[in-house]
Order: C-alpha cells, then structure tokens, then sequence
C-alpha cells in the first residue's frame, strides 16, 4: 500500500499535535507501514493505550481504532486490564521515555516479568518534551535541560538490558535514522507472543535538539545514526555510564515461557480440577 494509501486506512485525519520535525511523526508512519506489511487491512483487532506526553498522542485520537489515552504513567497497568479481558486484541502501549521509563518504571518492569502479551512502543527524546524539557532517566550525561542548568548529573538508564534480564521476549532498540530496521522489528514485535519492547530513539527538536546545539534535524538524524552501535559491540557496554552511544539491536528469548493469560488460565483450570 501507498504511504497515502496507509494514511487513508489507518489514520482518522487528524492533523498531530507535534511541531515540525518531530520523531512522534515518523514513528506513527513507520508503525503503520509495519501493520500494513503484516497484512492487517484495519486497525480493528487493536487497542492502542497511551499515557500523557507528546509520544502518547501517536495513537490517541489520530489511529482509526479504539484507543485509551490515559493518565501519565498508567498505560500499562490499563493496558494490562484490556488483555486479560480480551486476550483476542492486539495490545500496543506508545509512550515516551518520561511516560514509560520513569513515572511509569515499576509497571514497565512487571509486565516484563509477567510475560503480559502487550508491545510497548517507547519513544525517546531523551527529555520532557511536552513540559518543555525537564531533566529525564534518559537524558545523557552533562545535558542541559531546564531542571538541570548547568547539565545533568545522573547517568541515564537502560531500558533494553533492563527489560531484557527482567523477562521480556523480545526487545529491540532503534533510532528514527533507522527506518528499515524499525519497520523489521516493530514486525517482529507484534507477532511476538509475551511482552515485546521497542525503543525508539527519536528527535526532539525543540525541547532537546536546540538546547544540544543542533542547527536543524537533519544534524539531529545525522547524529543519531553516528552514535548508534550494534548492542553486541564491546563499546556499547559504555552506553549506561554515558548515554552518548546508542546501542542498536534486538534480543529475543530463547527459551519460550508462558504468557501471563497463558499461566493464568492453567491455573484457573488446575482449580476448577480440585
Ligand atoms: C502525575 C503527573 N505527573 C506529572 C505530569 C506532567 N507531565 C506531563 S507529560 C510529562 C513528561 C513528558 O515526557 P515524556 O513522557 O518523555 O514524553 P514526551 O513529551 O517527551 O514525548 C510530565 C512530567 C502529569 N501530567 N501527571
Ligand atoms: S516538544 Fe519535542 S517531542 Fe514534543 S512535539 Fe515538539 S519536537 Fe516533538
């Protein structure tokens, strides 16, 4: 299908909300372009949940679909509730790296561990971005930001190692510059089955990118693409205490464990033998 073509099926018209440049826009194409070549005709079998930030509003109200737009933080415990109610959806949480990765942490974490059978799409800015760019568990060391004037202070965090030791099946992590291989692997994260994770690496023009001294995007993507390294490199280890090298990869469980509707439902039927 067309990229206008795909526009016309999945998206309601809805002109975004994001400011010119923005990595949101492309992650809502790329996102699209992915369920068109799984060949799904409609949005029907999804239910897209999102939290507050600019990232939240990719799917919320623009995809034609039913969607949740919920409080900052809480579209994964939301999201939790639609897939064990209806195991039958496909279950897609967007959010950004504040939404996901900090306020919302402990929830990431156990769906992880659960092997809840969701895709969370995180995007990240390295910043606050709707709240005009305040310091976040993402933002690279000595940045400067509005919470931090004279540059952060804390090493950012992991969320790929993070969520790949806590159980997850499939995570992946890529940048904006990394159209064909994010395309690849949102694929491979919606027919995952258990929790699948993909980091997106993305541009913040104006919460970030000005503040960092980026003349335009196209610098922004031109660095992004020259900071990123394969995971499985020896440098990439580096990438927690700095957060200036991007570590681009895929990790999938090898070995396959049950989905959290899959292990409650065998114990629902063990207690229904007793
Ligand atoms: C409980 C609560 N705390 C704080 C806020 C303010 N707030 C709204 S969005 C946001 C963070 C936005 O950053 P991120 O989630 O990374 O999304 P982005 O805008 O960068 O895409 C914050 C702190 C809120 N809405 N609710
Ligand atoms: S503030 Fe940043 S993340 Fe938010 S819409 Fe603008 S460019 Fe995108």
């Amino acid at each position: 299908m067309s990229s206008a073509a795909q526009r016309k099926q999945f998206l309601r018209g809805i002109p975004f909300p994001f400011c010119a440049g923005c990595g949101g826009a492309t992650v809502a194409t790329v996102f699209l372009k992915a369920v068109d070549e799984l060949g799904f005709k409609d949005l029907r079998s999804f239910v897209f949940c999102s939290g507050i930030g600019c990232a939240s509003w990719i799917p919320s109200p623009h995809f034609k679909a039913d969607s949740i737009h919920t409080t900052h933080g809480r579209s994964i415990p939301v999201a939790t509730g639609v897939k064990l109610v209806r195991p039958d959806l496909n279950v897609v949480v967007f959010g950004g790296d504040g939404d996901v990765l900090g306020i919302g942490l402990s929830h990431l974490i156990h769906a992880a561990r659960r092997n809840l059978d969701i895709t969370v799409i995180m995007v990240n800015n390295m910043i606050y971005g709707m709240t005009g760019g305040q310091v976040a568990a993402t933002t690279p060391l000595g940045t400067w930001t509005t919470t931090t004037p004279y540059g952060s202070y804390e090493p950012p965090l992991d969320a790929f190692r993070l969520l790949a030791s806590a159980g997850a099946s499939y995570v992946a992590r890529w940048t904006t510059a990394h159209m064909a291989e994010l395309t690849e692997s949102l694929k491979t994260a919606l027919t995952t089955k258990g929790f699948s994770f993909v980091e997106v690496v993305s541009q913040c023009p104006t919460a970030f990118g000005r503040r960092r001294g980026f003349k335009n995007v196209k610098e922004m993507l031109r660095w992004l693409k020259t900071q990123s390294i394969p995971i499985d490199d020896p440098e990439a280890a580096s990438m927690p205490e700095q957060g200036e090298t991007i570590a681009v990869g895929e990790f999938r469980r090898r070995t396959v464990i049950p989905t959290l509707t899959e292990s409650i439902q065998q114990v629902t039927k063990r207690a229904g033998k007793q």
